[in-house]
């Protein structure tokens, strides 16, 4: 088949929403899109962990504690799910991480900033994730088999996630005045940092038109920042905090919340860089992986004597 009609035929599957297999013909720049997507999206969530690592030795109570690990874990779980989604594209896992650490891949903005208290756990269940459900529910029905599915099982966790940070806020703001003024410390420092997550507005935003013909991205930039702030505002006043925007205000007309404009200064300082924690991520990241050689190859050692056993009891 010529090349054009394989991407007519590709299409006409995409748009009477059938799923596409790693076997399927699909064009290169759908399979690199993907790569791009998926590895980046896999980076963020090992990358994500650092920040929530620093507080698990410092949790209040044991509950919280706990909490805060297997929610770290989850983290670990969900990059290495995304990982073997990336792998079923025809790239290795050491070629992504070798673009993680060389700065050739991107991760997501939001884990560039401190954690300077116990609060911005909150803020991060409550804000990040929340961000991120609202980004990844509709990756469920992404157009790709192996990465939709993945999603399934991320954003059950992810919800959680949410909730957990939600009542890490309640629990705050219902506090003493001291606690109550460090949820708000929190809010104040990741509410413009989380509506950053979901990308440049639409009109910058190079990949969506693209992604949203190809059903892997369902929503645009903006539309799903809109149905995040929609969806938050009234959490703000169930926690009694105020979100740190003095153009946030109900449009009638609209039946949507205007808010204020977003410093995409700032935003492409931290993509290309050079925000508070890049360094700092990225030294933590390498040494990690230096650090756990030996157990990648003590792996791979009993993986081959156990295939050697096996070819071994075959013969
Ligand atoms: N940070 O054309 P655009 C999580 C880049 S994990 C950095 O709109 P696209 C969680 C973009 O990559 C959160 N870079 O791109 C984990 C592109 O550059 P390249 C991660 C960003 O792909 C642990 C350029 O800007 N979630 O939730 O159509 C704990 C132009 O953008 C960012 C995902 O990865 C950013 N914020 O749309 C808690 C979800 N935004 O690649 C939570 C899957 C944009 O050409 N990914 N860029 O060099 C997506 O949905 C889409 O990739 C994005 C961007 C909406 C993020």
């Amino acid at each position: 088949m010529r090349t054009t009609h394989l991407e007519d035929n590709f299409q006409q599957k995409i748009d009477a929403e059938e799923r596409i297999e790693p076997k399927d013909w699909m064009p290169e720049t759908y399979r690199k899109t993907l790569i791009r997507q998926i590895s980046q999206h896999a980076h963020s969530e090992i990358v994500g962990m650092l920040p929530e690592g620093n507080w698990i030795t410092r949790a209040p109570t044991l509950r919280r504690k706990a909490a805060l690990l297997a929610k770290v874990q989850d983290e670990a779980g969900h990059g290495l799910y995304l990982y073997c989604a990336a792998e079923t594209l025809g790239v290795s896992r050491d070629t992504l991480l070798d673009e993680l650490h060389t700065g050739k891949a991107k991760y997501s903005s939001i884990f560039n900033y401190p954690t300077i208290a116990w609060a911005d756990m909150g803020a991060i269940g409550w804000l990040v994730d929340g961000a991120a459900i609202m980004n990844q529910v509709p990756l469920c029905r992404a157009s790709y088999g192996p990465y939709a599915r993945a999603m399934v099982r991320i954003c059950k966790e992810e919800s959680f996630h949410q909730r957990q940070g939600f009542e890490i806020m309640l629990t705050l703001s219902k506090g003493t005045p001291t606690q109550k003024a460090m949820a708000q410390d929190a809010l104040n420092r990741w509410w413009w940092p989380s509506l950053m997550m979901f990308g440049p507005n639409d009109a910058e935003s190079q990949h969506t038109e693209q992604s949203v013909r190809w059903k892997i991205k369902r929503f645009t930039n903006d539309e799903l920042r809109q149905k995040f702030v929609d969806a938050t505002v009234p959490q703000a006043e169930i926690l009694g905090i105020t979100i740190p925007d003095p153009d946030l205000k109900w449009n009638e007309e609209r039946g949507h919340y205007d808010f204020g404009a977003i410093n995409w200064d700032e935003f492409w300082q931290v993509v290309k860089g050079n925000g508070p924690c890049n360094q700092e991520r990225m030294e933590a990241r390498i040494k990690a992986h230096e650090d756990g050689e030996w157990v990648r190859e003590a792996a791979m050692a009993y993986a081959n004597k156990q295939s050697q056993k096996l070819t071994e009891q075959v013969a």
